[in-house]
């Protein structure tokens, strides 16, 4: 794998194919903030750094920086703070830049980078149904604005895009976990997917799907336990098809105090590092629903590009110094 397109970006930004790539992201990114506008969305600023942030992020480490001697993080995602704003205004989202500082073997993916930005929404009193329904209306428009307005981009980069049909397939954790079996992949029960079973499923499908219902040791503690089915969540994740991999993830927020303690505890976290976000929940916040959607993904997926650092104008990628 070469990363010569990563490490001499300032080099190679003037390529034709970039021009075509980044002309198609204002277009993805102008349908997004349009489409959830016309829903009734307000667009919010996000947070870049804070006392603590989402801790669920899958093997990848979090960075701190001092902060005028306190301890602060970079954020990993904005889920804590999206809970805080719907309190202020029902329905928010924001273009969330986030660091995750995945382990080096990330980069064979293809798909992760250590800085990303995802669009980040979420919905006061909104439950799963309300999302998925949400998502599979803001990707088809994306994809339909996409395809009007920029087929000369698309075709310059050979890729052959298609409508979505929606709604997309629906599969539980339990069915990918079976799906995955039968096609020799044997994933642990209770964990999250490895990335290559993923690609695996992805490759299987020719549009995208859902696996819903992850077991509560899968996740973090910010997910809501589905009361019908102790041991699982009220979440969600989105996968594209044709190998692209994960999409969106997102789900219904724990928000009750005690049941968020206990959470933290089962998950080895200690309280004290989320003062603020325990004091709020303690005060009182309304459940909700959101998700977050990468925007360097969905760009890679509308491009039909192989990787993912060419989404995005000055990568950061897994153990790779760039500008
Ligand atoms: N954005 C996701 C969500 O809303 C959280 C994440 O990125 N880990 O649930």
């Amino acid at each position: 794998m070469s990363f010569n397109s990563v490490i001499f970006r300032h080099l190679t930004i003037n390529e034709p194919r970039f021009k075509c790539i980044f002309k198609i992201q204002d277009s993805i990114l102008f349908s997004i903030r349009s489409f959830l506008r016309s829903e009734g969305f307000i667009e919010i600023l996000a947070p870049i750094i804070g006392p603590c942030t989402d801790p669920g992020i899958r093997g990848a480490k979090l960075v701190s920086i001092d902060y005028y001697g306190s301890k602060f993080k970079v954020m990993s995602s904005m889920i804590l703070y999206k809970q805080m704003m719907i309190k202020c205004y029902p329905k928010i989202f924001a273009l969330s830049p986030n660091v995750r500082i995945e382990p080096l073997e990330a980069v064979s993916t293809g798909r992760h980078l250590a800085e990303f930005r995802q669009i980040d929404l979420e919905v006061a009193y909104a439950k799963c149904e309300d999302m998925l329904n949400l998502a599979e209306r803001l990707l088809k428009k994306v994809i339909d604005d996409v395809l009007t307005n920029c087929s000369d981009e698309l075709k310059f980069l050979g890729r052959e895009l298609t409508p979505l049909k929606i709604p997309f397939k629906r599969y539980t954790y339990d069915e990918a976990i079976e799906l995955l079996s039968s096609m020799g992949y044997h994933v642990s029960y209770g964990c999250e997917i490895p990335w290559d079973a993923e690609e695996a499923l992805s490759s299987l499908h020719k549009e995208p799907f859902w696996i819903t219902s992850y077991p509560i040791s899968a996740r973090g503690f910010y997910y809501l336990e589905d009361e019908s089915r102790p041991g699982f969540l009220r979440d969600f994740d989105l996968i594209y098809p044709d190998g692209y991999g994960e999409a969106i993830s997102g789900g219904e927020r724990e928000y009750r105090y005690e049941f968020v303690v206990e959470r933290m505890r089962r998950n080895c976290e200690d309280p004290s590092n989320y003062s603020w976000y325990i004091e709020m929940l303690k005060d009182g916040v309304p459940p909700s629903a959101g998700f977050g959607i990468g925007v360097e993904r969905l760009t890679r997926y509308i491009c039909g590009l192989r990787y993912v650092w060419d989404a995005v104008p000055f990568p950061k990628i897994p153990g790779v110094i760039s500008p």
